[in-house]
């Protein structure tokens, strides 16, 4: 077969819609996602302004209350309706419309997570959840807290399943052809998924859901920890590939160029495949329990893990440059000015990247085994995420809703809504840039993370804390500011008058397009029995240590 007749083409014309039944399944994801940032980005606000020792909280509201809802709210609730809603919205447009099955599972999917979410919502807001969002055993939450988190992380499973399935159902209809780019970025993504949830569902059922409800009398801390946290690093993977996608595909056609290599592109999905799981210990390289060799093996393994960022990195810069050239850039940096500086559906996600430069350097320094005993449980790790999850991520979600909301309502993104972007990812830039790197500074200092203002005394190393304190402050509200401009800007988004040109879902062609063969990396069988082989080899001792050894359980505590 040659590249001309390579049925995937017909995705590459900018007419292709999705299909509005898919749409709209889309568009109710969003709509959480919008909901999510408002209250979960006042939650932030207050808490800056908390910890700058000015502001006391009205109403008898605890800090670790609104800590636990910002965090849920926005690392768990936020992050998995968009990516519900962006999966679904890459499946339908680079394979064709859901069929009713398929649609259906999205729907089921999407009905769990908002009963699950009110759930979880309902047990924080009547103040008996104050766990924040790693619900760390012994502290405990009302047993309904955890059956509301197991059903958002059901409702994943069951709208996943369905955009799994349309990769398959186009796989069956055009055997021996390549998938779409994207739709095997979802698959990657949603099999990740399926692996990495499987702790913290095992957790939940066994351990959390019981003990709470009183029909255990102890829990296992480490196991927990150590199976949360098996689940959350692949977890903030989870969060990052959406974005990856964005950037590997959405970038290069909007700023009208050829994607740099199909091939590395998914090179580096399958490698997160392979290394996002067995590596979670290095969120626990200074507890106690874990024997070192199975520390120093798992942060070998997250090195591995940082070389398909790398790789992302280096397409990214292929790209750049490429465009630069076109337009005529000489010399080492002046492609870096002929950027199209003023499309927000650029500027949004390559801000996000900009970010990710120390935030990724920040990753590599919390792994390296003796440097995290200085930052472990210290404010920087606030930093860190704040410039991985809270920039890259969040930006690119923002630059991805700046054309997925218009296609799908039927609309043009207009030149003030062009400008408000612009607008939302500077003000981004500014308060997180402020927030974040007075968190990283203060961290280095010691100041603790996961707690609210005090004085501890008057003494003399933590009053050195409290202008960085304030600085976050600062930042807090500028970001209060730009999530205002950023809702305001959705809204109009979703709400505009429709018009007869619709925005396009940019998905870029690649410079090596003409390979159409199916590669290794779309054999499925071959690509899960590696990922499950990492995993065991990584887990087994670990965890089988945790059962051999007699440690005792704990009752549960609850100090709010
Ligand atoms: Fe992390 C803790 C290590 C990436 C999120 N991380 C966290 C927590 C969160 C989080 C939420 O090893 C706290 C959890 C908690 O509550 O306790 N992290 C890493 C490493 C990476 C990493 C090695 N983290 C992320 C990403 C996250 C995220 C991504 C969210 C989305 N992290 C850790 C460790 C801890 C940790 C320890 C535990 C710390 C402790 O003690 O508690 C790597 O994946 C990073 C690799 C990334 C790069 C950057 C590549 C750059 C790119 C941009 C290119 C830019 C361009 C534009 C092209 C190597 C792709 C340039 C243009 C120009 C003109 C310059
Ligand atoms: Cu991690």
């Amino acid at each position: 077969m040659s590249a001309e007749n390579y049925t995937g083409d017909a995705i590459f014309d900018k007419n292709t819609k999705i299909d509005p039944r898919d749409g709209r399944l889309v568009l109710a994801n969003m709509i959480w996602v919008i909901f999510a940032l408002l209250i979960g980005g006042t939650a932030g606000l207050l808490q800056t302004l908390v910890r700058s020792g000015q502001f006391e909280l009205p109403f008898g509201i605890g800090y670790y209350q609104l800590l636990t809802l910002h965090g849920v709210i926005l690392a768990l609730v936020l992050t998995f309706f968009f990516i519900m809603g962006f999966q679904t919205a890459a499946v339908s447009r680079v394979c064709g419309a859901l069929n009713k099955v398929e649609r259906t599972l999205g729907w089921i999917g999407f009905w769990f997570m908002t009963v699950g979410t009110l759930m979880a919502a309902a047990m924080i807001a009547t103040n008996q959840a104050s766990v924040l969002y790693t619900f760390y055993a012994p502290l405990q939450a009302h047993g309904l807290f955890y059956v509301g988190l197991t059903i958002v992380v059901v409702g994943t499973w069951l709208a996943a399943t369905g955009q799994i399935m349309r990769y398959q159902r186009w796989r069956r209809e055009n055997k021996g052809q390549k998938s779409p780019l994207l739709a095997f970025m979802v698959a990657v993504n949603n099999v990740m998924w399926y692996v990495c949830t499987l702790g913290v569902a095992s957790i939940m059922l066994f351990q959390f859901i019981p003990w709470s409800f009183g029909m255990m009398e102890t829990i296992n801390v480490k196991l927990t920890r150590t199976l949360f946290w098996y689940f959350g690093h692949a977890l903030v993977y989870f969060w990052l590939l959406p974005a990856y996608m964005v950037w590997y595909v959405s970038i290069p056609k909007i700023i009208g160029i050829k994607g740099f290599s199909d091939k590395l592109a998914r090179m580096s999905f399958v490698l997160f495949l392979f290394f996002s799981i067995p590596v979670g210990i290095h969120h626990q390289l200074v507890e106690p329990g874990i024997d070192a060799f199975w520390k120093g093996l798992q942060v070998v393994l997250t090195f591995m893990v940082i070389v398909p960022s790398l790789i992302t990195a280096f397409s990214l810069f292929a790209t750049f440059e490429t465009y630069g050239r076109k337009q005529g850039a000489t010399g080492l940096l002046d492609w870096f000015k002929k950027l199209p500086w003023k499309d927000a559906r650029f500027v949004l996600p390559f801000v996000g990247m900009l970010f990710f430069i120390p935030g990724g350097l920040g990753g590599i320094i919390n792994a390296s085994g003796q440097m995290n005993q200085l930052v472990h449980n210290t404010i920087w790790i606030v930093g860190h995420f704040h410039i991985t999850v809270g920039a890259p991520v969040v930006l690119t979600y923002f630059g991805a809703m700046m054309f997925l909301l218009p296609h799908i309502t039927g609309k043009r993104i207009s030149t003030s809504m062009n400008t408000m972007g612009l607008w939302l990812a500077y003000t981004w830039a500014l308060g997180m840039g402020i927030m974040s790197t007075a968190m990283h500074i203060v961290g280095l200092k010691g100041a603790p993370r996961r707690s609210t203002f005090s004085e501890y005394g008057g003494h003399e190393v933590a009053q050195e804390w409290i202008s960085y304190q304030m600085m976050q402050a600062v930042g807090g509200v500028f970001l209060f500011i730009a999530i205002i401009i950023a809702v305001t800007l959705f809204v109009q988004l979703i709400m505009g008058p429709r018009s007869n040109e619709v925005e396009e879902f940019p998905v870029a062609r690649f410079l090596d397009d003409d390979v159409i063969k199916v590669g290794w990396v779309e054999n499925w069988r071959l690509l899960v029995i590696i990922t499950i082989f990492l995993v065991l080899i990584a887990y087994t001792m670990p965890i089988s240590q945790i059962f051999t050894e007699s440690i005792a359980g704990s009752k549960g505590y609850k100090f709010w």
